[in-house]
């Protein structure tokens, strides 16, 4: 499939970092701190309008040159340019990865299988913000003539994380007198509550699937094509109720929608890198198609920056390799991130399909089993909600926690002291986590000597701290881009596909299976282990 790639292990610059990292291992924050007064103020970068801070890692500026060294010797310049230029670079699906592309500007012309792809998706684009504007307005009329008012997204993975996440984080900006909701779990509840109190009338459903045979999806679509018409009756009722995101115009005319009311994409676009395409019209709707493009123009900056800055100062490098640096050799197994910012509640939870999906991998392009950990687990709740939970386990449990904060230097809602207060808890966290206390600043404080230990921070944990002027559809767009580049920089480095997801397939194939046996009227002959085989019947003979 792929030409044998050079190991890990054999490259120079890993060798390197083996060995510094036995040396590193020991040395404390504190001391690097005290011997380079400058540490605070140059181990940082911006770009894109977010600045980062990422002097509180556990390294010297000879890591730094030697993990750089690593992603050159590991060809990221080479694998950015075939991204950005339309190779194949998702080799076990045989696809173009052109994420890149949807937020490209008119001018540029980007190729993919001899075909310039640049003015199709401004095409999408110009579609969806006619939709969108129509919508908006209340110029489009459901069937009996009433104006919409509520938008449901039907879709799940990658049709579902990038809408919701995206909905949250720029409610600001939305359109108050719509409502929006998301479905995607197959479970009833999900659609149930989503439109329990929604008239079909006011409702429209936008069916986000990429295949359109997505068990979910087609599942919550059939039920909300039946909630439609148990109160418009007529099946053309459907063409004013239901437009589809999807690349599969075959199924979308099949299961009746209009296709002039569908928004298209491309196989070139992976689920999880898809919410900046057709599958992001419930956040156009929501900000209007000015900010949405405003949103792309943000991901388009950080495309740029990352294609030709210096990797000294290119942030979605600096974020990759250090999260590989802790992966690989601090035995880290999770990262952390912590949005100092209500609207990006569900950034976290998006982040985890975008780089679990993309680096939980076991063998590298060529097939054979990697020599390293790979993807990290990512998780994390909004700060600062964080810190009377978890924040105990990162402070003083046993385990390692690389942590990225993010904060704004201004609040959307402004409010008292409320984000002073906010700010002060972000820069308060990563201080305390890098420098701890000391039990001679523990004692000094009178505490009595049996409870020392308990209140000893070890410190040494290591952060990274991302600040922006204020949460905008253009910032949004920047940050998501910043760790999509963060993930491709992890994915190249350990010479593994993270735009494949082959790990999703087994449990489809078996339930659908399952499914067959629960719902069978007669006994099923079952041939599973006796485990499953209990279970099964159990459910059957309680269902
Ligand atoms: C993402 C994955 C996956 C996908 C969903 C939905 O990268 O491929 O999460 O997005 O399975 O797929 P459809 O859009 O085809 O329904």
């Amino acid at each position: 499939m792929t030409d044998r790639i050079v190991p890990l292990s054999s490259r120079p610059a890993w060798k390197a970092l083996q060995q510094r990292a036995e040396s590193i291992r020991p040395q404390q924050l504190r001391e690097l701190f005290k011997s380079d007064p400058t540490r605070g103020t140059r181990f940082n970068a911006e770009a894109c309008g977010l600045f980062l801070d990422y002097s509180k890692n556990r390294i010297t500026d000879e890591t730094l040159k030697l993990l750089i060294d690593l992603a050159k010797q590991s060809g990221l310049r080479e694998h950015t340019e075939a991204m950005f230029t339309g190779q194949k670079i998702n080799t076990t699906e045989n696809r173009a990865v052109l994420h890149v592309a949807l937020r490209a500007p008119k001018s540029e012309s980007i190729k993919v299988d001899g075909e310039d792809v640049v003015p199709e998706v401004h095409k999408v684009l110009d579609k969806m913000s006619a939709f969108a504007d129509k919508i908006r307005s209340g110029a489009w009329l459901g069937y009996t003539d009433k104006p919409i008012k509520n938008i449901i997204n039907i879709g799940i993975g990658g049709s579902d994380l990038g809408p919701v996440m995206a909905y949250e984080a720029l409610r600001h900006y939305s359109q108050r007198d719509l409502t929006f909701r998301f479905v995607s779990n197959v479970d009833g509840t999900d659609f149930a509550e989503a439109t329990r109190d929604l008239d079909p009338e006011e409702t429209l459903f936008l069916v986000a699937s990429k295949t359109f045979t997505t068990l979910e999806t087609m599942t919550n679509a059939h039920s909300a094509r039946t909630w439609t018409l148990a109160k418009l009756k007529q099946t053309e009722a459907i063409a004013k109720h239901f437009v589809a995101l999807s690349t599969n115009t075959e199924l979308v005319s099949k299961f009746g929608i209009d296709t002039d009311n569908m928004f298209g994409f491309w196989d070139w676009v992976g689920g999880r890198y898809s919410m900046d395409s057709a599958i992001g019209l419930s956040t156009m709707i929501a900000i209007g198609p000015n900010n949405f493009r405003a949103m792309l123009e943000g991901f388009h900056a950080m495309d740029v920056h990352f294609r030709t800055t210096p990797l000294e100062q290119n942030l979605p490098a600096l974020l990759g390799l250090l999260t590989v640096w802790y992966t690989d050799f601090f035995d880290a197994q999770t990262v952390a991130i912590l949005p100092y910012e209500q609207y990006l509640k569900r950034f976290p939870a998006y982040l985890q399909q975008l780089t679990m999906e993309s680096n939980g991998k076991h063998v590298t392009l060529d097939g054979t089993p990697v020599e390293t950990q790979t993807g990290p687990i990512y998780w994390g709740e909004p700060g600062t909600n964080g810190q009377h939970s978890f924040y105990q386990l990162i402070h003083q449990g046993t385990r390692l926690i690389p942590a990225d904060f993010i904060g704004f230097y201004k609040a959307l809602n402004p409010l008292g002291r409320h984000h002073d207060m906010l700010m002060a808890n972000v820069f308060a966290q990563a201080e305390a986590l890098a420098f701890g206390k000391t039990a001679e600043e523990v004692r000094a404080e009178g505490v009595p000597e049996p409870l020392v230990p308990h209140k000893v921070f070890e410190g040494n944990r290591p952060s990274n701290t991302l600040l922006a002027e204020k949460l905008t559809p253009h910032t949004l767009g920047s940050l998501i881009a910043l760790y999509e580049h963060s993930v491709f920089t992890q994915g190249v480095i350990w010479s593994i596909d993270s735009f494949d997801q082959w790990g999703v397939e087994l449990g489809k194939v078996l339930a659908t299976k399952i499914l067959g046996e629960l719902e069978s009227p007669t006994e099923p002959k079952l041939d599973h282990d006796t485990s499953t085989t209990n279970l099964i019947n159990l459910y059957r003979s309680h269902k």
